[in-house]
């Protein structure tokens, strides 16, 4: 067991969002420590290409193309991947979206939009995985949520709600998945090199503030994640419920 406690071999993960930022990365972290992964895109050229290139790395790779904000191409997907006999051992709830705008500017619509796309769909993509998960009696959830799951800040209202929900949906698919062998739990990325937040890297006040206001002094890299999703979806954490892990350089620990 000793040198198993962090090997995936044999197991399967459906990564949502994996074409490109943190889903891509954690999803060529998880096949790096042995997975098989399932990536999931709304794009389907950008997530042929994202699963062209993991197999010419090595790794064994599935496509499910799907917009998580689309129940049927869910369902339908989840469909599939029964049909071929794919088995989601691992499923990390990564796929999200940005929008910042003050909330008194801020049309419901686009509320809607983030809620949607950040939030209910980590429901219902749980909730498939989990109908599933259930009667094997294991699962591993990674949901990943954000600084802002507990601090707010102005202009990411909706994001804000959204992965403040992503901390409380985690703990209440712990509520009721844990008792079948599931262990749900969260991510807290910090200010991450994403494409999401390009414009925040090349906005010169805004990258002084996040480089002053972390102790590490720098922007979070993407494959920094890759140890917690690794821990979170091995046996290192079957005794790990409903926690959230900041991966923010200190950022939450310190005024
Ligand atoms: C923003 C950023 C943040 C980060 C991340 C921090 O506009 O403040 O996009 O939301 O992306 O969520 O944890």
């Amino acid at each position: 067991m000793k040198g198993q406690l962090f090997d995936l071999a044999g197991r399967t993960a459906l990564v949502t969002g994996a074409s490109r930022g943190l889903g891509r990365a954690m999803a060529e972290g998880l096949a790096e420590a042995g997975a098989a992964v399932v990536l999931n895109g709304a794009d389907g050229d950008r997530l042929a290409k994202a699963a062209s290139e993991m197999r010419a790395a090595g790794y064994r790779v599935h496509e499910a193309r799907f917009d998580v904000t689309n129940e049927a191409e869910i369902l339908a997907a989840f469909a599939a991947l029964d049909a071929a006999g794919i088995a989601i051992d691992i499923l990390v709830n990564n796929a999200g979206i940005q929008f910042r705008r003050p909330m008194v500017d801020l049309d419901t619509a686009d509320w809607r939009r983030v809620i949607e796309t950040n939030l209910t769909s980590a429901f219902v993509v749980g909730r498939e995985a989990a109908k599933r998960m259930i009667p094997r009696g294991a699962g591993k959830i990674i949901n990943i949520g954000s600084l802002t799951s507990d601090l707010a800040r102005a202009t990411v209202a909706p994001y804000t709600v959204a992965k403040g929900g992503i901390k409380m949906l985690t703990r209440a698919m712990t509520a009721e998945w844990a008792a079948h062998g599931i262990q749900a739990n969260a991510i807290g990325p910090g200010y991450m090199l994403t494409d999401m937040n390009q414009a925040l890297v090349d906005d010169p006040a805004f990258n002084a503030w996040v480089v002053g206001r972390t102790p590490s002094r720098r922007w979070g890299k993407p494959g920094e994640l890759i140890g917690t999703a690794v821990f979170l979806a091995s046996a290192a954490s079957d005794y790990v419920n409903g926690q959230i892990i900041y991966v923010d350089g200190g950022m939450l620990a310190v005024l």
